[in-house]
């Protein structure tokens, strides 16, 4: 990591984005790159605990995850900022039940919406245009997530899960979250 900012010093081009929102974008970007090892392992979990259809759904949601972890890390390249290669630490692989899966993802998404609207406000607060109108694509997915997120666990409570019968539809009407 250090070596990593010495190189951003080094290769920082003449920029309207301040140092400030540079870093920013770059804790999101290992948060989003984050998101998609959690997804990975939670749709891993699903699909050895026999849940398929939820599994190929967040198997989805990880690739996803990854392509806004690159849409922001060529931003800041792009913008003439030093896109930073993250380190992921290692995400909760074991999970007690389903319902512990979703739990997880909404609190995950609450979270990055958290994080993506203090830039925005940070955008705002340095008349950051551009890149406030980039975020805002992040905004709306964050939106779309949490709703998808709640969906699931709403599932919860219309379906009956406790007997096979029961996991058997839950899964498959997560499995059509998002489709
Ligand atoms: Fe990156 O969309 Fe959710 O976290």
């Amino acid at each position: 990591m250090e070596n990593n900012l010495d190189m951003k010093d080094l290769l920082r081009k003449e920029t309207s984005l301040s140092s400030e929102l540079e870093e920013m974008l770059n804790k999101q970007s290992k948060m989003e790159a984050t998101a998609s090892n959690k997804y990975l392992a939670m749709a891993s979990w699903l699909e050895v605990n026999g849940f398929l259809h939820a599994a190929e759904y967040l198997y989805k949601q990880a690739e996803e995850e990854r392509e806004h972890f690159l849409k922001l890390f060529k931003y800041i390249n792009e913008v003439g900022g030093v896109a930073l290669t993250p380190s992921i630490d290692q995400v909760k692989v074991d999970y007690s039940s389903i319902r512990e899966v979703f739990d997880t993802a909404l609190e995950s998404e609450i979270t990055v919406t958290k994080s993506i609207n203090k830039i925005v406000a940070k955008c705002r607060e340095l008349n950051d245009f551009a890149t406030e109108e980039f975020m805002m694509w992040y905004v709306n997915e964050q939106r779309e997530e949490e709703a998808n997120a709640r969906r699931a666990l709403e599932l919860f409570d219309l379906i009956d899960v406790d007997g096979e019968s029961g996991k058997f539809l839950l899964d498959k009407e997560i499995g059509h979250i998002g489709a």
